[in-house]
């Protein structure tokens, strides 16, 4: 009897979608008390992500001492987030004008499609002289990745893509979520914590001709070690001789070198090389727009018919991803870039951020020289950008978290545009007991 009820009982379950929790029988009647229960019960929790989830848990916490070197978002000296001024100075103008709020194109902000352009290339490529760069305007570098993504998956299928092992987590998501094929390359030596470019080259030309390479455009995330020009040079030849579509993530420019032009070499020297390539943009730490959610996807074509045809189908794509672009952010940056005096303004003020960074790098450095002379940290000034790839194993981050309250990446890496002066000696205690005891 009892097993015929729980037989029938899975029955009802599956067909009516209803969990019988509990059943009884009484003298008069069968009373059966019945749960409702979602139809999404099975669906498993998601890991926390692995980057925006440490900054998650860093809110969560309470202790006094605590310090978010997670994700890679700007900071002044005091650890707060910084509105550039040039910013502050758009948005004056573009509130005093009263515009509307209509819906932009599906391709996005003319002035801001115009100056994303003269970011990437220079004013007056021939490129865009020709009219052979499509540009959409995506949301954010995630956004113009996934468009592409979406694009690699329709008109390129059956190809994989290449990302080089380690690289920004989000990358396999964006790529997978796609159903695009994505393999690792290699791309960093432990050894000498620097690039593997024998691995690199090696695994690219092994790589099936037709093969989409995401390159990091400047200021490689987590590592922040980049290919030389020289070696830019030989992976732009390989790339042509095996046919290889290059894809930049370009999130960083500026934050290299504290320079626009040179750190927008690598996908320059490609495109004046004569190779097509995709390339995302995004807006929100060299102008601090993280929230706006401002960038492009960029396709740089062999001529202009090409571009056109490119361009219909990226709108196609963004049109059932989410119809078209936010207005603000991308009113912001076509003010700063295409205005040359805010322009010239805040080149200064990406150089007071780079620069900060370089300087916090510094100090973390020589505090660790003094503190623990028998290891080797010259790589933390050699590396470049946001960050810098420690070492770490995931056991001493867990010590860094757990008994210091830094929170970072389980990949080693830390954000040096979350540390301050106040915070240097702090921090390297931290790593200098976590590298000793764990
Ligand atoms: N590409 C790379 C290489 C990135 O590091 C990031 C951001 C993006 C694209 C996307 O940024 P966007 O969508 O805001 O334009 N990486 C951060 C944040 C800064 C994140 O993980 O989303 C990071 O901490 O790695």
């Amino acid at each position: 009897m009892l097993l015929a009820w729980s037989k029938m009982q899975q029955v009802i379950s599956r067909r009516v979608g209803v969990h019988i929790c509990n059943v009884s029988t009484s003298r008069s009647r069968l009373a059966l008390q019945v749960r409702c229960m979602s139809r999404f019960a099975d669906v498993a929790q998601a890991p926390p992500d692995p980057i925006l989830g440490v900054s998650e848990a860093f809110r969560a916490s309470t202790s006094p001492s605590k310090l978010n070197l997670g994700v890679g978002a700007y900071r002044d000296e005091d650890l707060k987030p910084v509105v550039l001024s040039v910013v502050k100075k758009a948005e004056a103008k573009i509130f005093s004008r009263n515009e509307n709020k209509e819906y932009l194109s599906i391709e996005g902000f003319e002035p801001f499609r115009k100056a994303t352009l003269d970011l990437l290339l220079g004013a007056g490529h021939p490129a865009i002289k020709e009219g052979r760069a499509a540009v959409i305007q995506s949301l954010s570098g995630t956004g113009s990745l996934r468009v592409g993504a979406a694009f690699i998956a329709r008109f390129l299928k059956g190809s994989t893509v290449y990302i080089s092992n380690p690289t920004w987590g989000n990358h396999r998501n964006i790529f997978g979520d796609e159903g695009v094929k994505w393999e690792y390359y290699r791309y960093f030596d432990p050894e000498t914590v620097g690039l593997d470019f024998k691995g690199l080259m090696e695994d690219l030309k092994a790589a099936p001709q037709g093969s989409v390479v995401v390159l990091h455009g400047c200021a490689h995330n987590p590592t922040g070690v980049d290919p030389t020009p020289e070696q830019w040079a030989a992976i732009a030849d390989l790339c042509q001789e095996r046919n290889l579509l290059p894809f930049f993530d370009v999130a960083y420019q500026g934050f290299a070198t504290g320079d626009l032009d040179k750190d927008a070499f690598a996908p320059r020297l490609f495109v004046d090389r004569g190779l097509e390539i995709m390339v995302s943009q995004s807006y929100s730490k060299n102008l601090g727009l993280y929230g706006e959610r401002v960038g492009a996807l960029v396709m740089v074509l062999k001529d202009k018919e090409t571009a056109t045809r490119c361009l219909s189908q990226l709108k196609r794509l963004a049109r059932a991803l989410y119809s078209n672009p936010p207005t603000h952010g991308a009113r912001i940056a076509a003010e700063v870039v295409n205005d040359s005096e805010l322009f010239e303004e805040w080149k200064g003020e990406m150089r007071g951020m780079a620069g900060r960074i370089e300087r916090v790098r510094g100090e973390l450095q020589r505090a660790l020289e003094a503190k623990c002379p028998d290891k080797d940290w010259s790589f933390i000034t050699k590396q470049i950008g946001m960050f810098s790839f420690t070492g770490l194993t995931p056991s001493q981050v867990d010590n860094m978290t757990n008994k210091h309250q830094v929170y970072m990446t389980r990949d080693g890496r830390i954000s040096l545009a979350g540390l301050n002066s106040a915070k240097v000696e702090y921090l390297a205690n931290a790593i200098v007991d976590s590298v000793r005891n764990h």
